[in-house]
């Protein structure tokens, strides 16, 4: 039977997407507040002021894991609710949501994972620079170690900062998300706090719990490309590989980063790097989050309206990105093959310099509606999420250690830039009167979860 017996299967969210009660309790502002109150970046005009209100409906939600037979929930923890100012200032009734949320997950006999960092930092931190800024370090220190004392005998799991390429460089480089930056300089600088924060943080926690599992989520994507017969392809591929993957994976785990990164980002990156910044630390665990393989083309002119972002700047040349074949929601591909390769990949490049590995997010978004008969048929999604469980299991028999799956998302949820019309969950819920309903995905994976599995449909799917 190639999932373990103790597989963990969950769910995953995060604080700014889902909880809602932006002004209730004493929290303060984040960078993702600004954003979205500002006209033309998110789609819509929606933003995170009420969201799915899980914040007060946390009771319901987890009633619907329990149903679901989910073993773990990822969720994130909102700093600003634990420091309004993010300084040490701070607000107990914060502290008291985590504490009834976690409470109950644990009496629902679901395993409480929390990410520390999804995303929303404190707006005056980002006044004086946010993570393009050094001075980060400490506060983000500081936060880790007081979320580590304060829930850290119920939750046993950590992860530091969520997917630090997504926050670097959509966040400081293309300005898609908060705080909607476009400068390559600080999407490098954010990059490199990334791993030195992970780093403190990690041994920030470890010194308060000392039995705390920490690791890092990263956002992966391998790259596809057309013709390998092809250097110019090749090299795009490379670089995309080296500032999507390989600058956190070599890091963090190996306490370098390659010659090919030194060398792309010059000294934007190496006057940057401190001593003792790239101290590896023997972290517990790794996170993958996985959605889909990027495609790289032949050579396009530089103003090509589908060219792979970053890479032009960063290679000096331009190559075509545009994903083929069905594409989903977000316009994204589906490369089921590309999550198995990647497990697979760390386990025989990485050895043993790599620790049990998680999946910790996956997952698709499609808008199925309300049926006739009451219910939502998202075949699509059973279909995504069966093909990319193969995935994880064909790596599995290939030999990587894989410990654990966390389906993005529980529930549909505000998804960044794209707002609310964008829905990834296998709970489908009505924005106007918050109800939830499970959709046929999420009655499929509760079936999954009891089967451990088994109940996967085989089908020919193509894994390297
Ligand atoms: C994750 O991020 C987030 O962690 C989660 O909060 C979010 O809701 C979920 O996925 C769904 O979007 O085309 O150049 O932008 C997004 C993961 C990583 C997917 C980067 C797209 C491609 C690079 N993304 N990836 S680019």
């Amino acid at each position: 039977m190639p999932f373990p017996k103790d597989f963990l299967w969950g769910v995953a969210t995060a604080a700014y997407q889902v909880e809602g009660a932006a002004q209730t309790d004493g929290r303060g502002a984040s960078i993702w507040d600004t954003f979205s109150a500002t006209p033309g970046k998110v789609a819509n005009g929606d933003n995170g002021l009420i969201a799915n209100d899980h914040y007060h409906r946390y009771l319901e939600d987890i009633q619907i894991m329990k149903d679901m037979g989910v073993k773990a929930y990822r969720f994130s923890i909102s700093w600003t609710r634990l420091f309004p100012n993010g300084d040490d200032v701070r607000e107990e009734r914060g502290f008291d949501f985590y504490d009834r949320l976690i409470d109950a997950l644990v009496s629902a006999g679901i395993e409480p994972v929390a990410t520390i960092y999804h995303w929303d930092l404190p707006q005056p931190l980002e006044d004086i620079g946010g993570w393009a800024n050094r001075a980060i370090l400490e506060p983000f220190e500081n936060y880790a170690r007081a979320v580590a004392e304060a829930f850290g005998d119920r939750v046993s799991r950590f992860a530091t900062i969520n997917e630090p390429w997504v926050m670097s460089w959509l966040g400081y480089g293309s300005g898609v998300h908060a705080p909607g930056e476009t400068s390559f300089d600080k999407a490098i600088a954010a990059s490199h706090h990334t791993v030195v924060a992970h780093n403190r943080a990690y041994k920030a926690i470890k010194s308060v719990r000392p039995n705390a599992l920490v690791g890092p989520v990263l956002s992966q994507s391998q790259p596809d490309v057309d013709d390998i017969s092809d250097p110019k392809q090749l090299e795009a591929a490379a670089i995309f590989d080296a500032f999507t993957n390989l600058f956190w994976m070599d890091g963090l785990f190996k306490g370098e980063y390659s010659q090919r990164v030194l060398s792309l980002y010059g000294d934007r990156l190496s006057k940057l790097i401190h001593e003792g910044d790239l101290e590896v630390v023997k972290n517990d665990w790794l996170g993958v989050n996985f959605y889909f393989n990027t495609r790289i083309g032949h050579e396009v002119s530089a103003d090509h309206p589908s060219r792979a972002r970053f890479i032009d700047e960063l290679a000096g040349f331009a190559v075509e990105s545009q994903a083929v074949g069905t594409l989903t929601d977000m316009g994204w591909p589906i490369t089921p093959y590309g999550l198995g390769d990647l497990l697979v990949r760390w386990t025989r490049e990485y050895g043993d310099l790599i620790p049990p590995m998680f999946v910790t997010e996956n997952g698709v978004a499609y808008d199925d509606a309300l049926s006739m008969d009451g219910l939502i048929h998202d075949d699509r999604r059973v279909s995504y999420l069966n093909d990319h469980l193969l995935s994880i299991e064909s790596a599995i028999s290939r030999g990587a250690d894989v410990r654990g799956y966390f389906q993005w998302s529980l529930m549909d949820n505000f998804e960044w830039a794209e707002g609310f019309n964008k829905r990834f969950g296998i709970v489908h819920v009505d924005f106007d009167t918050q109800v939830r309903t499970v959709k046929e995905s999420g009655k499929w994976y509760a079936k999954v979860i009891e089967t451990n599995g088994e109940c996967l449909t085989k089908r020919f799917v193509k894994f390297s």
